[in-house]
């Protein structure tokens, strides 16, 4: 019996590049999505399991949720079932549903748990067995202890811990809990979100994965290749396989010292072919002078008119933080700099952008209580309004 593991999908995000107005970054995220239910279907396995952030922001709109929607009715057709718990992105801030309850009204997902402490245990029947899940949604480190006492193994041969959490063991200060909490030996595999690379660990010969996201969200991400892992439940004990996804956009970085350097790296980049335009990385290891800089722009601007590259951030290792970004001139607009002209306070333009990109309930409170606080700002809102 296979099951396909995934993680970290963040339907409807455009990161790195939500500045830009991309529209061909976001659907990155659609076609990789997209890949991995290919793999589902092609691998013949009975469930996908999904390790939280499904989407990415806990109020998606409708473009994420159709294409989720039309992705996720391919295995509902095929009788797989795709079994998830919310990541910190698939959970309103304050009151409100996750978008997974949404997908579980339409009979899309099995949703094990949607808000930090829903934790939900239950049999989902397959086809040629019943599977025992625990559903463990995120959680902050102090909710760690009464998170860990709701957990309570489904009576089954087969068993999966499906959490979204970073533990201990990564080694990071934000860490949720420790693997030594967790009854780990009462399942076959725990499948774990959150952390965005592949990283395997064991305990009691129970495989312990991140399977990582499937998109490089920032540029610490991009370096690394993008899983899914297979687990097979057939035998004793679950094996498993990573399958390398292929669909995911390129980053290329070149770290350069001078013009003419410079020049060679890019002609040799445009001669090679990509299935997707790659978003380029460009290191410069010495300042440059202002006439230097701008020809290495319009050289990076022709690149981008030609459809070479998707984009490219030019970042001078000197200067910190010098980070030049080359904007992509016709495609899409960027709403930022729409509002950056139409607004000259700082402020204001901040508290526009939050606005405009916040999607939860009680912000404009928040917002209430800002503008309370700082006078200035309220006057410098009050000139615009009469303005108007
Ligand atoms: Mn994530």
């Amino acid at each position: 019996m296979l099951l396909l593991h995934v993680s970290d999908t963040h339907l409807g995000s455009s990161r790195p590049f939500t500045r830009l107005g991309l529209v061909e970054r976001e659907r990155d995220y659609y076609d990789v999505f997209d890949e991995v239910i290919d793999i589902a279907v092609r691998e013949g396995v009975e469930a996908v399991v999904h390790s939280g952030d499904l989407f990415d922001d806990p109020r998606p709109p409708p473009r994420p949720y159709v294409y989720a929607a039309k992705s996720l009715r391919r295995l509902a057709e095929r009788e797989v079932k795709f079994i998830a718990v919310a990541g910190q992105h698939d959970q309103p801030k304050r009151r409100g549903a996750s978008p997974l309850s949404v997908l579980s009204e339409m009979g899309l997902v099995y949703s094990f748990g949607e808000a930090p402490g829903d934790v939900r245990s239950g049999l989902v029947k397959l086809k040629s067995c019943e599977l025992g899940v625990t559903g463990i949604p995120y959680f902050d480190r102090p909710q760690a202890g009464s998170v860990v006492g709701m957990i309570n193994p489904p009576d089954s041969a087969r068993k999966v811990l499906v959490a979204h959490a970073l533990i201990q063991e990564l080694g990071l200060s934000n860490y949720s809990v420790s693997i030594s909490q967790l009854p780990v030996e009462s399942y076959d595999y725990v499948a774990l979100g959150d952390y965005h690379l592949f990283y395997s660990y064991e305990k009691s010969s129970v495989p312990v994965i991140y399977s990582g996201s499937t998109e490089a969200l920032d540029i610490r991400e991009y370096r690394d290749e993008r899983f899914v892992v297979l687990v097979d439940l057939s035998g004793g004990e679950a094996s498993f396989q990573k399958i390398k996804l292929e669909r995911v956009r390129k980053f290329i970085e070149i770290n350069v010292s001078g013009y003419s350097e410079l020049l060679t790296e890019l002609s040799k980049l445009s001669k090679t072919s990509f299935s997707k335009k790659p978003a380029l990385y460009i290191n410069v290891l010495r300042e440059l002078s202002s006439l230097e800089l701008n020809r290495v722009r319009s050289e990076v601007r022709r690149l981008i008119d030609r459809g070479v590259v998707l984009s490219c951030n030019i970042v001078s290792m000197e200067k910190e933080p010098a980070e030049v970004r080359v904007e992509r001139r016709g495609a899409g607009f960027s709403l930022d700099r729409i509002i950056e002209k139409l607004f000259k306070d700082p402020g204001v333009i901040q508290l526009v952008q939050s606005l405009l990109s916040s999607s939860r309930e009680g912000d404009v409170e928040t917002i209430v209580s800002i503008l309370a606080q700082d006078r200035a700002l309220l006057a410098e809102l009050e000139k615009l309004v009469k303005a108007k």
